[in-house]
């Protein structure tokens, strides 16, 4: 009605009671919630400051919830992540768990989006779009998810460091176009790709595809958690003689091999190439895949020697 702001003194709320700090906080976040302005507490009170740290969270006043991670990597209780500062491999040491400097790498880790595409127009003074991406780019997230599986990077993390990546690879697909990408419609193939159902990875099929028509290859990009009826219905509508399928989890090579197996029967034809962090040759042999790609390059040749080119 006033259009005033509040100010509270706290901890008057539990005078006379036992535990107080457990009150005070409790009394804090009811009145935060009541749209407080501003508190008169005790700073050093750790609890007060770690509901403040959570309630900024929840109230979406802390973006991406770096203030929180950051608050939990100087604070570290029980059951929250260790204040561990090992640095990713390559990385300078990270100031609130996550990677700092300022290379691209570092750039992703941090999940700095203009940061990492200005560093990528840098880059590509000196070196190829193919080369950014496996020297740069891949090995940036493979270390982002070492840390994240180490609880030194948490999801919100990782998902600024995915749109940072994809930033840059924004940049590159500039590149790759200015160097004269093949046409789509005189194109070798086609070449289906989809990231299998259950995963929503799709940096490394994105990149995979952008390579793929470089090399003057048609692609039908399916997307991401693609069910195995979907892949089996496009390979049959449009002829395909070859699939490219991408799973990042060890719980989606299940869903790779479900894939593999209805292609198998449905379309006994077709050539299916496989590719994934979580991936290798043995696992390949195991869904069932004809072909094995480790990155990007290794799909083109593959995918040349398939079409006999
Ligand atoms: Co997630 N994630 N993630 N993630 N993520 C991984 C895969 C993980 C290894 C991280 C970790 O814990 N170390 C882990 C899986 C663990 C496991 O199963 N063994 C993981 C997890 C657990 C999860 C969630 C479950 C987290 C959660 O929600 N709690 C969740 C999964 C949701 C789901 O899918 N249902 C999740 C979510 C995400 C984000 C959305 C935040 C984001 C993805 C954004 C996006 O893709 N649009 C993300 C990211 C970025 C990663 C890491 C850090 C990076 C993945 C990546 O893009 N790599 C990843 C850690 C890692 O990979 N080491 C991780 C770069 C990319 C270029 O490589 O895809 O391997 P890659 O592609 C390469 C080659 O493999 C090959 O060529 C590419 C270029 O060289 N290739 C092919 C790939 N596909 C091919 C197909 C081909 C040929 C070659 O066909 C012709």
């Amino acid at each position: 009605e006033l259009g005033v702001c509040t100010v509270l003194g706290v901890s008057n709320v539990s005078f006379g009671l036992p535990r107080r700090p457990l009150v005070n906080r409790t009394m804090f976040v009811a009145a935060l919630a009541q749209g407080l302005d501003s508190a008169i507490m005790n700073p050093a009170d750790l609890g007060m400051r770690e509901a403040l740290a959570a309630w900024r969270l929840l109230s979406g006043m802390d973006r991406d919830a770096q203030d929180y991670i950051a608050w939990c990597g100087e604070h570290p209780t029980e059951g929250t992540a260790p204040a561990s500062t090992a640095p990713a491999e390559g990385l300078a040491a990270p100031a609130n768990g996550a990677p700092s400097g300022d290379g691209l790498a570092a750039a992703i880790a941090r999940g700095l989006r203009d940061e990492a595409a200005a560093r990528t127009r840098e880059l590509l003074k000196d070196l190829s779009p193919i080369e950014i991406i496996e020297g740069h780019i891949v090995p940036a997230l493979d270390s982002v998810g070492r840390e994240y599986e180490a609880r030194r990077l948490f999801l919100p993390q990782l998902i600024q460091a995915a749109e940072a990546a994809k930033a840059a690879f924004e940049c590159l697909k500039e590149a790759l176009a200015a160097q004269g990408a093949g046409s789509r419609e005189e194109g070798r193939g086609p070449i289906a790709l989809a990231t299998v159902y259950g995963d929503v990875h799709d940096i490394g099929k994105n990149i995979v595809k952008v390579i793929l028509e470089n090399y003057n290859f048609k692609v039908v990009d399916l997307g991401k958690d693609v069910p195995p009826e979907r892949v089996v219905e496009a390979v049959k509508a449009g002829n395909i003689p070859i699939v490219g399928l991408s799973a990042l989890m060890t719980t989606t090579v299940a869903s790779m091999k479900d894939t593999i197996e209805q292609l198998r029967k449905e379309c006994p034809r077709v050539k299916v190439i496989v590719g994934g962090a979580v991936l290798t040759p043995d696992l390949a042999q195991y869904a069932g895949a004809d072909f094995y790609a480790r990155d990007a390059m290794e799909s083109v040749r593959i995918a040349s020697k398939i079409l006999g080119a």
